[in-house]
């Protein structure tokens, strides 16, 4: 089995091969996103970060976010949302919640209030349903401030949004004017 710290450095791994850079270890992803689990195991394997087929799965099965999904014929893999590689995760607009929330640092509310939200090398801005998550998103960068985002108005003014497979909501950019700072 393994501990925490090795489950958490293992999804760490396959962030990295499954939404940025596949390359790494000489994988192809098709055009959604999946890769190989034979594949992927092997190149790990070659490129000195070997796994085993359960490892990965216990991954998948409790990554906290559920960032991964396995095809149902257990074939495949990819990463639920996240992507900064172009990759066509087939997901179809929704109607979101009323109100969804962004974390992020304080250092860069002057520029985002200013610009509003940007995807910057994702595919697009992460939002989520949950105060307490968008806190947490929002101290990896350092003094964190919470976003409300005004999804409802947005919605009706024509932003397009989609829910991805683990539940985050994903939209193309959030304009300033429906942002405010604070929960
Ligand atoms: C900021 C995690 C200045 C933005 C989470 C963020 C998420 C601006 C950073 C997922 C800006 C981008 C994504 C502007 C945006 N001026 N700063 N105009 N517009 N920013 O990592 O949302 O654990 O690309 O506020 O749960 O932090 O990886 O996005 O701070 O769903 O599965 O630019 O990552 O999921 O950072 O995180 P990121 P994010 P995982």
């Amino acid at each position: 089995m393994m501990n925490p710290s090795e489950l958490k450095s293992l999804s760490k791994f396959l962030s990295l091969i499954l939404r940025h850079e596949p390359e790494h270890i000489g994988l192809a992803l098709d055009d959604a996103g999946w890769a190989g689990t034979d594949s992927l195991l092997e190149k790990a394997a070659a490129s000195g970060r070997p796994m085993t087929r359960e490892q990965l799965e216990t991954v998948v099965e409790t990554s906290d976010k559920k960032r991964f999904a396995i095809s149902e014929d257990g074939l495949r893999i990819r990463a639920n949302q996240g992507h900064s590689i172009d990759v066509d995760l087939g997901l179809r607009p929704a109607a979101p919640p009323e109100v969804l929330y962004h974390g992020t640092a304080t250092r860069f509310l002057e520029s985002i209030l200013a610009t509003g939200l940007d995807k910057r090398q994702r595919h697009h801005v992460h939002l989520t349903t949950d105060p307490s998550t968008a806190r947490l998103v929002g101290q990896r960068y350092g003094v964190v401030v919470v976003l409300t985002v005004d999804a409802a108005r947005m919605h009706a003014e024509g932003h397009t949004f989609f829910r991805s497979e683990n539940g985050v909501w994903l939209t193309d950019v959030v304009p300033a004017r429906y942002l405010s700072a604070g929960i």
